[in-house]
């Protein structure tokens, strides 16, 4: 009996130690200028917020769209956008816009992933040279490919806040991306797993104690 109560306690341990890892978290909404027109529409059409979604450059505010849809694609611009029309999974620019995320609490966040487009310079568009991050600034490598590609930014050491103001930095002519996502580090209140293991403890302390008063007992 005893020896069952503490495995089953050690499988907790085990099971609590695999949970401790970053959690993603989702912003209430994100404010940007708009994605502007070349050979197709590089808007976030599907926005949610204010502002004018088939238009170049248009302040967006209060909403969410193609940045945080879950949509990833493998597909450089060319292959993903056409038709015409703004559908495509990318926002792209002409400038270096700055991104404003807003979450629901102050958070202490770990990473900010970020998915781009990587076109080698095909029609303009490159891997981005850096961002900034409320005011911390990054590089980032150009992949020896040209596929698109996850940039993942050590963002531990800035302030806990509940926005992130993001500027993406050209390269080239235009920036191409499709997908942010946030990441905080260990959990701050304890997991349920946490929470089963001490119970299961504690139940398997009791019934040791309990075993050696019985044979006290005897
Ligand atoms: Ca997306
Ligand atoms: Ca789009
Ligand atoms: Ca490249």
């Amino acid at each position: 009996m005893v020896s069952r109560v503490l495995w089953l306690s050690a499988l907790f341990v085990v099971a609590t130690v695999s949970q401790a890892h970053a959690a993603f978290v989702s912003p209430v909404s994100y404010d940007m200028p708009n994605g502007y027109t070349g050979s197709y529409n590089y808007w976030d059409k599907n926005y949610t917020g204010a502002g004018a979604k088939t238009t170049d450059g248009a302040f967006l505010s209060g909403g969410l769209g193609d940045l945080t849809d879950g949509v990833v694609t493998s597909l450089n611009w060319f292959d993903a956008e056409p038709p015409v029309g703004g559908a495509g999974p990318y926002v792209g620019w002409v400038i270096d816009p700055v991104i404003t995320f807003h979450f629901s609490a102050v958070t202490t966040f770990s990473t900010v992933d970020i998915h781009f487009d990587d076109a080698n310079g095909n029609g303009g568009v490159s891997a981005p040279r850096g961002v900034v991050i409320n005011g911390m600034s990054y590089g980032v490598s150009d992949p020896a490919g040209s596929a698109p590609f996850w940039a993942s930014f050590d963002v531990s050491s800035l302030a806990a806040s509940s926005t992130l103001q993001i500027t993406l930095l050209r390269r080239t002519q235009w920036i191409f991306a499709d997908e942010f996502r946030f990441s905080t580090g260990a959990a701050a209140v304890p997991e349920p797993g946490s929470l089963a293991m001490w119970g299961l403890c504690g139940v398997g302390l009791i019934a040791l104690r309990n075993m050696r008063s019985r044979k006290l007992a005897c």
